[in-house]
């Protein structure tokens, strides 16, 4: 089989780029201990409802317009069902899931979370502009899924 020399170069240099990205891939992995940024510890899903602070999901005021939202991921709810935030608040969301894999997601916000049982996620945002915010799970979680929704209610 003929392969013209500048089909070679470029298959090269395609090959190359690949190797290089997961050699950058697999020294974060490695050395740096990489795993997907929104995971950030571990938690045993079975005991959520006895771990703090997911025994008690909910808000915690820790500065000036800033919060933790400590949330529950469950077939087919997120607990806390509803967030109240003034406008111009910073919102650091930790979330885990008590059974099967979900999403976390604040259309056009930039808040986007995969939810894995046994690990918790984090993600933060500042709401600047006032408005009730649709919280969606946006991982296909079973048969209500497209029931599972809460709302953040910035005033
Ligand atoms: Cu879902």
């Amino acid at each position: 089989m003929h392969i013209y020399k500048l089909e070679r170069i470029w298959i090269t240099a395609g090959v190359a780029m690949l190797a290089f990205f997961l050699a950058v891939l697999a020294t974060a992995a490695i050395v740096d201990g990489y795993v997907p940024n929104s995971r950030i510890q571990t938690i045993d899903p079975a005991k959520i409802s006895e771990t703090p602070p997911f025994d008690h999901p909910g808000l915690r005021k820790t500065g000036d317009k800033a919060y933790e939202a400590y949330y529950v991921a469950q077939i087919f709810q997120f607990t806390p069902r509803k967030l109240t935030i003034p406008v111009g608040s910073r919102v650091t969301f930790y979330i885990t899931s008590a059974d099967v894999e979900h999403g976390f997601s604040i259309p056009e916000t930039g808040v986007n979370a995969m939810v894995t049982p046994g690990w918790v996620s984090s993600v933060s945002h500042t709401f600047k502009s006032a408005g009730k915010y649709l919280l969606i799970c946006n991982e296909y979680c079973g048969g209500g899924h497209q029931l599972m929704a809460s709302e953040v209610d910035v005033q």
